[in-house]
């Protein structure tokens, strides 16, 4: 049988009919069992095929016989009259609501009856006008909380996660630098930067014809609209949204232009001010001296060195540390991409993972790495599977067995332990204590208040069987802001107590973020880059991760898992008591 859609589009539509009908007011029951299905699909490991295929869809708890015709419908023609005809009695621009935190169907059900309020531009001219306030329901504090909202929403929509801009300028980058007329040819801007999140893609190129690459830029394939167009730039939108500047230099200002279009902002305006001190003035096209004689600079590094000053990577480029380190010619060496030699932290289809342990082993394996430490999910975490004890001790025998076998990594036995409410952890200690490495992560009850969340957390890093955190903050980029918690104490409580860090390598994560990580790191903390997958190709996450730790400024030595497996091993045990 072929399905049109896959089992991630029919649970997406499942979760939205549930929203829609909560929307147009219908019985709680109703929705709810159109969540649940999703929930039910989302956590059986069998494929939506097989489910079919065998009938057991229908039989599947949660699922009836009415969905289980929806769901098939769906899966093989694409579409459901049902849905349709649900989404249809909106505004289409009404579900740019649903994205404002804390604002649900039913508070936008009451917006859009009430006030006919249908877009987050309306939206927020009646809470400028104080309206929203007097509804029931409603007040001036939640009013302020939505105009924040709203602000919130417009931010995240205007910027697109780091592997979304890079594949998108992978296509584009090639086909500049490979043109005929293209001397050189570079990314700029926050891509180059290895930003978490990226506004527009930056391109930048020199040539003697650049009126022949504008041509070729505006003309390819991926193109949607030409913002702008002149002799020496264009802007364009890309068919997925995204927008790219190309910019043609002449090729003796090609490393200035690079310098200047890399960025950032910071970091350019405290390269103008060194070049000052030196009489100079460096601007994007050139350094001049105060006589107007041009110091000529055949690459990027040219330029720092005219400055006296070390060269500094493009991560570091962020207005931070970098021009001291580089005056004090102690820019740090950096972690390289190939540096590590295994990871922790990676789920497996014993909860929520999609792989098996042999295949996440084999991938890891093939990236390389000697050892890959296994985490999936405890039992307070049941919408994901989580093991209980017996279930992890079976896992363990597993592990065991293919340890003993010997694959291309040895495999480390951990868990992710839940941080319940209290800071107390899913699993005794003397379990935590048997596995190699344990993750304490949040993933509930995320409303506490600052001091109960950082007092949670402490809590937890404080138990000896806990190696790190997983994702310290919970951030979910351009989607959840990090939970309310002080990051600087519980980085004291991690070093007090001799536990690492997490570098969480999803790029949805990258938690904890390298603006913290410089401080940590002085005060001694060993960093553990994880990629958090739960399938195989989420194991080449750790490069973001590895981004990170860079743009940080942090190197090698830093990078717990940039040890030999032995080594590893060693210092996996000084975070233990004993
Ligand atoms: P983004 O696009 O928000 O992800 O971040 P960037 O850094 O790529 O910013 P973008 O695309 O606006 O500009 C690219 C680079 O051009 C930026 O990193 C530094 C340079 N630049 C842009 N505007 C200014 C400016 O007003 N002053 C200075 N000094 N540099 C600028
Ligand atoms: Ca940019
Ligand atoms: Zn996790």
């Amino acid at each position: 049988m072929d399905l049109i859609l896959e089992k991630k589009s029919v649970i997406q539509i499942l979760e939205e009919i549930a929203v829609l009908l909560d929307l147009a007011g219908e019985n709680p029951f109703k929705s709810r069992a159109y969540s649940n299905a999703a929930r039910v699909l989302e956590t059986t490991g069998e494929s939506l095929e097989e489910l079919i295929r065998s009938g057991q869809l229908g039989e599947t708890k949660g699922i009836g016989k009415a969905l289980e015709e929806k769901i098939l419908t769906l899966a093989v023609t694409g579409t459901l009259e049902y849905y349709e005809k649900l989404r249809g009695q909106f505004p289409p621009t009404l579900f740019d609501l649903l994205k404002i935190p804390n604002l649900g169907p039913k508070k936008v059900k009451t917006l859009y009856s009430t006030l006919g309020i249908q877009s987050l531009d309306e939206l927020e001219k009646a809470c400028q006008a104080r309206i929203i306030r007097a509804l029931s329901g409603f007040g001036e504090k939640t009013e302020q909380r939505i105009l924040e909202g709203i602000e919130r929403v417009r931010t995240y929509a205007a910027r697109v996660l780091l592997p979304a801009a890079e594949s998108a300028a992978q296509p584009l980058f090639e086909s500049v630098s490979s043109h005929p007329a293209t001397l050189r040819a570079s990314l700029c801007g926050s891509l180059r930067r290895r930003r978490e999140t990226i506004k527009d893609i930056d391109l930048l190129a020199s040539s003697r014809e650049p009126g022949e690459l504008i041509e070729a830029f505006t003309g390819l394939p991926q193109v949607k609209t030409i913002t702008g167009q002149g002799s020496t730039k264009a802007s364009v939108v890309l068919e997925n949204g995204i927008a790219s500047d190309l910019r043609v230099v002449a090729d003796d200002e090609f490393p200035f232009a690079l310098n200047y279009f890399t960025g950032s902002k910071e970091h350019n305006t405290l390269m103008r001010s060194r070049a000052r001190t030196f009489g100079y003035r460096l601007n994007e096209y050139a350094l001049t001296r105060e006589n107007g004689e041009i110091l000529s600079c055949q690459n990027e590094e040219a330029i720092y060195w005219a400055l006296e000053l070390d060269y500094i990577p493009p991560e570091l480029r962020e207005g931070l540390h970098e021009i001291g380190w580089a005056m004090n010619r102690a820019v740090p060496s950096l972690i390289e991409y190939g540096d590590l030699k295994g990871t922790l932290h990676c789920h497996t289809r014993a909860s929520d993972g999609e792989a098996s342990l042999e295949e996440m082993a084999a991938a890891a394996g093939a990236l390389g790495y000697q050892y890959l430490g296994i985490g999936d999910h405890s039992k307070a975490a049941f919408y994901a599977n989580g093991l209980d004890e017996k279930r992890l001790a079976q896992q363990w025998e597993e592990i065991d067995r293919y340890n003993r076998q010997g694959g291309p990594v040895k495999i480390l036995k951990g868990s992710e332990v839940d941080i319940l409410r209290d800071g107390e952890l899913d699993f005794a200690e003397e379990i935590l204590l048997e596995c190699d490495f344990a993750v304490g992560s949040v993933h509930s009850q995320f409303a506490l208040s600052e001091a109960e969340m950082t007092q949670r957390l402490i809590c937890a890093i404080e138990s000896p069987g806990i190696t790190f955190l997983g994702h310290m903050t919970g951030r979910l980029l351009l989607q959840r802001e990090p939970y309310p918690v002080d990051v600087a104490k519980v980085i004291d409580a991690t070093a007090r107590n001799g536990k690492w860090i997490e570098i969480n390598s999803n790029p949805w994560r990258l938690d904890l973020d390298w603006r913290a990580c410089l401080e940590a790191r002085d005060k001694g903390v060993l960093f553990c880059i994880n990629p958090d997958a739960h399938n195989t190709a989420g194991l080449a996450d750790n490069r973001y991760g590895i981004d990170v730790a860079r743009k940080a400024g942090l190197g090698r030595e830093a990078i717990a898992n940039t040890r030999e497996l032995n080594d590893f091993c060693q210092l996996l045990k000084k975070t233990r008591p004993g």
